[in-house]
């Protein structure tokens, strides 16, 4: 017997590749349920590459009563309406918005560093997927710190624009389409054009100065992670389809060399070390396009400080940073409390 599933949101980028995910990695569903808001009710999508479609159901109405497992990657506000309405009907959600993540009743997991943190989820029956500049940034970060005790790390995003959803992506096509065919640029998604462009800024603006996605990637390490980690992120949306990169600066309590760490990330889970200190031996965001790893490039001593690292870290922010975390957090539920068979 397999899990009765639904996933809400299921029209967009994070959904779509939800279902991608749930498929390939034969995830045991007897049923699964699309869903998304009244626009797309009827809407058809595939399962994976099934061939099997799905009728979208409208959220307003559906009952998620019978469902075991619901992964919501609709945003916010239906996360916070719906969100504890399919929990109090029984339903675990996973939920990759950042509505539910800081909440202290709430886990907020990546199955690679924090598994265990899984087991307060039925206080509130919902698990919270982290932001995919964080996870990435996380899976990298875990197996050093185990290591060398990090204290302080600097992170310097070059975002997606997939991380803005369908329409973030489209922004980028048709303002490139406009500039190649003389068209006017319509920044629409984004505050700026975006194409052969960069923006330095993601998610709204807070009273520090700081963006909110910059604030995410220091509270949500220290939740995931380990509170003592200082964290300082600038984080910049770049003209990249699919695939966030991250430049980061660590600095340990232990001393660490480039070598030692290159091992170390060798051996990780989630981690694939690609450093040859050559023309091309590093990894770019086109090339981890549909893979869950994290890939670890670049690493090397930083002379600036005590026992100091800088590496480039990428990964697929649809994949590893939203869909295939949210899919491994429901394989580890499965594993640890709701077995089926
Ligand atoms: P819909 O297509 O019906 O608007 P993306 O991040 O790629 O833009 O996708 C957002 C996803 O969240 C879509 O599936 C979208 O469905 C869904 N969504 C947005 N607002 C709501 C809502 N109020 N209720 C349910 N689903 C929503
Ligand atoms: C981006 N990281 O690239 C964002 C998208 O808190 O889940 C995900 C926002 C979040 O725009």
């Amino acid at each position: 017997m397999g899990y009765r599933v639904a996933v809400v949101g299921a029209t967009g980028n994070v959904g779509r590749e939800m279902m991608q995910i749930l498929a390939e990695r034969e995830f045991p569903c007897d049923e699964v349920a699309a869903v998304a808001s009244s626009r797309s009710t009827g809407t058809e999508v595939e399962f994976g590459d099934t061939g099997r479609m799905l009728k979208c159901k409208n959220i307003e109405h559906f009952d998620f009563t019978g469902y075991d497992i619901a992964l919501f990657s609709a945003g916010g506000g239906p996360a916070k309406e719906y969100a504890p309405k399919a929990a109090a009907q029984g339903c675990v959600v996973i939920d990759n918005s950042s509505y539910w993540r800081m909440d202290p009743d709430v886990p907020l997991i990546v199955p690679e560093v924090n598994p265990d943190a899984i087991d307060g989820y039925s206080k509130k029956n919902i698990i919270a997927n982290p932001n995919c500049s964080t996870a990435q940034l996380v899976v990298a970060l875990k197996p050093l710190h185990d290591a060398a005790t990090i204290k302080r790390v600097v992170v310097s995003t070059y975002q997606s624009v997939s991380g803005a959803g369908k329409a973030g992506m489209d922004e980028l096509f048709e303002q490139s389409r406009a500039i190649f065919v003389g068209d006017p640029v319509e920044a629409k998604k984004f505050t700026k054009q975006i194409a052969f462009n960069l923006i330095p800024h993601i998610d709204v603006f807070l009273d520090d100065g700081y963006t909110k996605e910059e604030w995410k990637m220091t509270v949500e390490t220290k939740k995931i992670l380990d509170p003592k980690i200082k964290l300082t992120a600038t984080c910049v949306r770049v003209p990249v389809f699919v695939g966030h990169s991250e430049a980061v600066t660590i600095e340990f309590e232990k001393e660490l060399s480039a070598a030692e760490a290159q091992d170390i990330l060798r051996e990780a889970p989630g981690v694939m070390l690609v450093d040859k200190r050559e023309d091309g031996g590093y990894i770019t965001p086109i090339e981890c396009v549909g893979d869950g790893a994290t890939y670890i490039s670049r690493v090397r001593d930083d002379p600036t400080v005590e026992n100091g690292l800088n590496l480039w870290c990428v990964s697929d922010n649809l994949r590893k940073g939203a869909a295939l975390n949210a899919v491994q957090i429901a394989e580890l539920l499965g594993r640890r409390h709701l077995k089926k068979g």
